[in-house]
């Protein structure tokens, strides 16, 4: 049975930590300071097991106006909320505010608690109806009530099966996706070195797993790797936690003050860091109502933020710092050092940038058609290709690929507009047309110059533009299917080269005769290409079936023979002659022996007796 975390929620004074004391036997309230002053300051943790034997730990939260941001830090990771409200006070300011981030989070998993019932037992169903009134636009709309005191224990049975209720009704948290671990507290155990802790809401921590340290307040980027040394949840050593729990890890490489409340620790590589974000309002009042300037909280991270609406329901908001944020996760906006004005959700981690005049009003409309939890078709078609990986990290794709979206093609772990591709096809294909018409005898366009032209971030992209064209890529070059071959002018004078070569195939033409008939180097050098000639060593130029020639002729040697036996029997020069042998050699055809004798390899190339 999976374990769960329960937040609580509630003005100050309301009997939160008394609840929570009475239900666990472990007190809540850590700091010598919050006892004295019977308040409570920063976040308490406490566990015990429902009647179900289901694990439940508990994240008590200050009630009082000037911890806001500390409540925010327990509620913002936690599913589960016990929403407290005293008979004998009935809702009150913080109840609000609460209520609010409970809306902005989109938590509809809780009980409505009416505590301090002993005070007010006649005041009791109307603080139930006030409360139900004003949750009506949560979440926690249908929540059981329960109505306790944590004094005389009234309620408390009740509360716990109802609270087990309720749990299992939960959603199942994911074991296995990525991890995203908001720091609440970090601290350093004599011995042991620095710990962590937090709630864990999806994915499973292992002893000695490595983590980025991701979101650091004051310290530049790149994120730094940590290691689990050790793992604890609820006081107990564990080789191994799921979600959702509490957990507190012990750590390898950082220091406890180089951890802080707002960062979060993260599976490596598989999250993106994003100071920009555009979202979709969730509550409050419209965008086009909202201060410029806010604090946006996440998990357990409060950041200052600048808003920028498009409309009164889709905004972009700029951080003061990266955060690890992905497609759907919750932010609570919030009034700097006031309360709560509104919730947010993000459709996209990576929004594009708005440069030209009317993009922001293009930005809208897409925006407004985007479903909540991302849309890759939408996604992949706006960047026009974009890695696996990526989208992974955007949040778009997890688990297995179930389903490619129509108009979008996978390959090699790229994910491709087909309506993009289709168009880079033309765009190549133009190119390379262009490129023959100009220059008859070039190779093609190099994969180089086709990558720069499309502006695409990897080589073998443009390959799949390039099949997509019908180009053929040769040597790194891609041209079109029929143009290699083609000599343009310089054909009238390789074709009178090949009748001289096919009567004498090894009277290579001097540099002289090579210049009269015009053919330079790129003229070769396209001949080569086109398979009608073959050069060799120092300028010699012959027939691509020469050296096979030249073999059934050096066969009938005795073996082994010297450069000037083959000279004579091939009736040539040793200006060729000695090219020619050398390439035989790099074939393998022929092999040399000493500085004056080579043997033909017995049964390579067109070996002997052919
Ligand atoms: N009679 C009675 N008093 C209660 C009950 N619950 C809490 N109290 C009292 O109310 C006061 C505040 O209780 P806490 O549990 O500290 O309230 P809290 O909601 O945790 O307060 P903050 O954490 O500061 O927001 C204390 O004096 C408690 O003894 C209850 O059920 N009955
Ligand atoms: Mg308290």
């Amino acid at each position: 049975m999976s374990s769960c975390v329960v937040a609580t929620a509630g003005h100050v004074d309301h009997g939160k930590s008394t609840l929570i004391r009475a239900l666990t036997g472990i007190e809540p309230d850590r700091w010598a300071e919050e006892r004295r002053r019977g308040l409570t300051i920063d976040l308490g943790f406490a566990w015990m097991r429902l009647p179900s034997g289901r694990d439940v730990a508990f994240v008590d939260v200050p009630g009082h106006k000037r911890f806001l941001g500390n409540m925010l830090a327990g509620l913002g990771p936690a599913p589960v909320v016990l929403f407290v409200v005293a008979a004998d006070e009935g809702w009150r300011a913080q109840s609000s505010d609460h209520r609010d981030a409970v809306a902005a989070l989109g938590i509809d998993g809780g009980l409505l608690v009416v505590s301090r019932a002993d005070r007010a037992p006649e005041r009791v169903a109307d603080v139930v109806e006030q409360a139900r009134t004003e949750l009506a636009g949560t979440g926690l709309r249908n929540a059981p009530a329960v109505v306790v005191s944590g004094v005389t224990g009234v309620g408390l049975d009740a509360l716990r099966d109802s609270l087990d209720e309720v749990l299992a009704r939960q959603p199942l948290p994911n074991a296995h996706s990525r991890v995203r671990l908001w720091v609440d507290r970090s601290f350093s155990i004599t011995g042991a070195g620095t710990v962590v802790t937090g709630t864990l809401s999806a994915g499973t921590l292992r002893r000695g797993d490595a983590l980025d340290v991701a979101g650091s307040a004051d310290r530049p980027q790149p994120t730094r790797r940590v290691t689990i040394r050790g793992l604890e949840s609820e006081n107990q050593a564990q080789p191994a936690v799921g979600p959702v729990s509490r957990v507190a890890l012990n750590l390898r490489g950082a220091a406890s003050s180089d951890l802080l409340r707002g960062e979060a620790l993260v599976t490596p590589d598989v999250w993106r860091l994003t100071e920009l974000l555009d979202v979709r309002g969730v509550s409050g009042p419209g965008f086009d109502q909202l201060p410029e300037q806010l604090t946006v909280h996440i998990g357990t991270a409060a950041i200052p933020a600048r808003l920028r609406p498009f409309d009164s329901s889709h905004a972009r908001l700029r951080l003061d710092r990266a955060l690890p944020l992905t497609v759907g996760d919750r932010l609570i906006l919030r009034n700097p050092g006031n309360g709560v004005i509104g919730g947010a959700q993000v459709l996209d981690a990576e929004p594009p940038e708005l440069r030209r005049r009317g993009d922001a009003a293009r930005r809208a409309s897409v925006l407004t058609t985007m479903r909540p939890d991302g849309d890759l078709a939408v996604e992949v078609a706006r960047r026009g290709v974009v890695a696996e990986a990526q989208l992974r990290r955007l949040g778009l794709l997890e688990g297995p690929v179930q389903a490619v979206p129509e108009g979008v093609r996978v390959v090699d772990g790229w994910w491709l507009d087909t309506a993009r591709c289709a168009a880079w096809a033309r765009q190549l294909r133009t190119a390379v047309e262009e490129l023959h018409r100009r220059d008859p005898l070039a190779a093609g366009l190099s994969r180089g110059a086709a990558q720069d032209l499309l502006g695409l971030s990897a080589a073998e992209l443009v390959d799949v533009a390039a099949d997509e064209a019908g180009l053929v890529l040769n040597d790194g070059y891609l041209s079109e299917p029929g143009h290699v071959g083609e000599l343009g002018p310089a054909e009238a004078a390789v074709a009178e080269l090949e009748r001289r070569l096919a009567t004498d195939p090894f009277q290579a033409p001097e540099a002289d005769d090579l210049v009269q008939l015009g053919l330079g180097v790129r003229e070769l050098a396209a001949a080569e290409r086109a398979d009608r000639l073959l050069r060799l060593r120092d300028g010699i130029v012959v027939l691509p079936r020469s050296p096979a020639l030249a073999m059934r002729t050096l066969a009938q040697l005795d073996q082994p023979f010297t450069t000037s036996e083959a000279r004579q029997a091939l009736g040539t020069t040793r200006r060729v002659v000695i090219p020619l042998l050398e390439h035989l050699d790099s074939r393998g055809w022929t092999r040399r022996l000493d500085a004056g004798h080579r043997e033909v390899v017995v049964g390579r190339g067109s070996g002997r007796g052919s």
